[in-house]
């Protein structure tokens, strides 16, 4: 071999090199083992630079966060919850933005890219199969501590190298039954959040998870609304938020009176980042105004077509609502691989 051929050989060999040893380690992980925090809340996984989670997922993702290019302070977002099985008493949130440059020094997606990233992230990969609420999904990502939670997510870069997967394990197995809570087991006398490191008990324990609280008031109706925050409070005058998804129930339907139960995520976004052990809250993705419980069966009675309000009556109520809402589209579900 003459020397500009060794030259030419070891040159050749570089970007291989270099792309081998750039190669992000990643491992199987319990929701219980990535949720891990130190004494302040913040937390403490970093064995690897990517993890495989497991679980149900807890929620659709247009009814939590609006998925519309250009909405908002991130742009259009998505997120859902994944609860863990079995002993893995925990959850992780996986998001998604568009406007990434307006916290990290990384470029934004433009609405075609968002559009292109959700209708990716909405469909398993191998069959098409669109996800929902109560399918058992896998997800392999990097993932970013904030505010309480260490969510997987794209650490704000849009370069695909930073990409997540959502691939299906199981579709339809139902979504969890909630864990009954009541707000003693989160709030202490003095109606603090209950916070404990070892995650055992307290806020912690069900963070990213579904609970229901049973018997409880809203004490401030006037503030029922979509992506909106409400209060409840228990017998004892325990209190605790309870932040509206942006399910369209929450504009169909009055806030529900009298006692009720909840059924929600429970969920952390503390006021501090570097002390998270505050900003506890329950969210409700949509409510299907049952009156009694607020939580969206999914069960709607009537089965009539053109019912669009559901009141069991095809009017010209459902085709004034028809007609504001002609044309729309959701994005990340319709106009993908046209
Ligand atoms: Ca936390
Ligand atoms: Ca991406
Ligand atoms: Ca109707």
């Amino acid at each position: 071999m003459n020397r500009i051929m060794v030259l030419t050989t070891v040159l050749l060999l570089i970007p291989a090199v270099v792309a081998r040893s750039d190669e992000p380690t990643v491992a199987e992980v319990t929701h219980w083992q990535l949720q891990a925090v130190d004494a302040d809340g913040v937390g403490t996984y970093d064995a690897t630079d990517k993890v495989i989670i497991t679980g149900i997922v807890l929620n659709n993702p247009e009814e939590m966060l609006n998925p519309t290019p250009g909405t908002g302070f991130m742009g259009g977002e998505w997120q859902i919850y994944i609860q863990g099985e079995g002993g893995d008493h925990a959850g992780t949130a996986v998001w998604l933005g568009q406007y990434y440059s307006k916290v990290t020094s990384s470029d934004d997606y433009t609405d075609e890219e968002l559009l292109g990233e959700l209708c990716r992230i909405n469909r398993d990969p191998n069959t098409d199969y669109i996800f929902a609420a109560g399918d058992r999904v896998k997800v392999t990502g990097w993932y970013k501590f904030y505010k309480g939670k260490t969510n997987v997510n794209e650490k704000h870069e849009v370069d695909p190298y930073f990409d997540f997967e959502v691939e299906l394990i199981k579709p339809v197995v139902g979504i969890p039954q909630p864990e009954i809570i009541t707000l003693d087991q989160v709030k202490d006398i003095d109606d603090n959040y209950i916070f404990d490191a070892s995650r055992l008990t307290g806020c912690e324990y069900y963070q990213a998870r579904l609970v229901r609280i049973d018997d409880v008031n809203i004490i401030d109706p006037e503030n029922w609304g979509p992506d909106n925050t409400v209060t409840i409070t228990d017998a004892n005058g325990l209190t605790f938020p309870v932040k509206l998804g942006i399910g369209d129930g929450f504009t169909r339907f009055d806030c529900p009176a009298g006692q009720i139960d909840v059924i929600a995520i429970f969920d952390q976004e503390s006021s501090g980042y570097m002390v998270c052990k505050d900003g506890y809250r329950l969210w409700v993705p949509d409510y299907d105004g049952n009156g009694l419980v607020l939580t969206d069966r999914g069960h709607e009675r009537g089965n009539l077509p053109g019912d669009i309000n559901t009141d069991y009556q095809v009017d010209f109520l459902d085709f004034a609502e028809l007609a504001e809402n002609w044309l729309q589209q959701r994005a990340g579900l319709s106009g993908c691989y046209e």
